[in-house]
């Protein structure tokens, strides 16, 4: 009985190991504490779909980093079922007593990889402030959201509902964007509380506001998640099997159009689990 447990306990080890290890056969698997399951991958060209989907693992740091292609992007997390985590720098703008400004704009800018509408939310933080987002889905387009008050006791923390904290959606399909600022006052009336209005994409769940972080002299150089859908190609599933060569999708997986923009994805059939984009990457249940 205790040997068998033991058995049926290495077989789930054997089993989760496999499922986890998921790059190309002969490529690294891991980067630090990172998965990576192809079709991303690190090292040679083999290992990886195409040049997007290149990881650099940068080792000088212990665990190690990954970064997407040769972006200064960190990546946390890759998943098959066509999404990643990274951490992105916040946008700041900042005044002192004789209102001149100090700021960083975190512009964002990937062709291949669309923020998650609806897994992120974009947040501006401040009192005197009025967040600008330019982004392009496609074509340009123009948003904001904007957030007074004029006491710290007006601040409702834990809620961005536009006293302190304002959140807006994303829109489908954004590839790139740009946050800046504007304010009426240069913030000149909330200064003791609040000299600066802050700007970031996040991952749903993850920010939680609160008057503190206004004056935390830290708060500029955070870094937040931000979740990113990622694709196939830029064929669709009807126009990708035409082309057996580069079809992506394995034995026992089926393709997917996603629900808008362009390439396709792939996914294990019912009964399989693994990797999809691998030769016979899934396997039966
Ligand atoms: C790795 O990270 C270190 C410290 O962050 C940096 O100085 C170095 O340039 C990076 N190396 C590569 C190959 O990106
Ligand atoms: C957010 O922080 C407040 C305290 O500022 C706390 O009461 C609340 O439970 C937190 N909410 C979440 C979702 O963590
Ligand atoms: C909000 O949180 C800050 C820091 O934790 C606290 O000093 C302040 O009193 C809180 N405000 C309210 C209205 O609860
Ligand atoms: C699709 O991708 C190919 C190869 O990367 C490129 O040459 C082509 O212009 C792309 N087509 C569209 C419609 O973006
Ligand atoms: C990024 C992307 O492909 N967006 C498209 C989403 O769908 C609408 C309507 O079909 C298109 O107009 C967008 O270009």
């Amino acid at each position: 009985m205790v040997m068998e447990l033991a058995l049926f306990s290495l077989m789930l080890t054997v089993m989760a190991i496999s499922v986890a290890a998921q790059a190309k056969p002969g490529c690294q698997r891991q980067c630090g504490n990172v998965n990576i399951p192809y079709p991303f991958g690190t090292g040679g060209a083999e290992c990886y779909i195409d040049g997007s989907f290149l990881i650099t693992c940068n080792t000088t740091s212990d665990p190690p980093k990954a970064f997407l292609a040769t972006t200064d992007i960190q990546v946390l997390h890759i998943s098959v079922d066509g999404y990643l985590r990274i951490r992105y720098p916040i946008a700041y703008d900042c005044y002192d007593s004789l209102g001149r400004s100090r700021n960083f704009n975190a512009g964002f800018r990937l062709e291949k990889f669309f923020i998650s509408h609806t897994r992120n939310m974009f947040t501006a933080l401040g009192c005197d402030t009025y967040a600008y987002i330019e982004g392009f889905v496609g074509r340009t387009y123009s948003t904001g959201c904007m957030s007074f008050c004029y006491g710290a006791d007006e601040v409702v923390n834990g809620s961005c509902s536009g006293i302190g904290c304002c959140q807006i959606q994303i829109p489908k399909g954004v590839t790139d964007y740009e946050l800046s600022f504007d304010s009426y006052w240069s913030h000149s009336k909330v200064l003791s509380f609040n000299p600066c209005s802050y700007g970031f994409a996040v991952e749903n769940g993850v920010y939680n506001f609160s008057l503190s972080h206004f004056l935390d002299p830290d708060f500029g150089k955070k870094k937040f998640p931000i979740i990113l859908d990622w694709t196939i190609g830029n064929q669709s599933c009807r126009e990708a099997r035409m082309d057996p060569q580069n079809y992506a999708c394995k034995e026992n997986s089926a393709c997917i159009d996603p629900e808008n923009g362009s390439g396709y994805l792939c996914k294990c059939l019912h009964g399989f689990q693994g990797n999809p984009y691998l030769s016979y990457g899934c396997q039966k249940i």
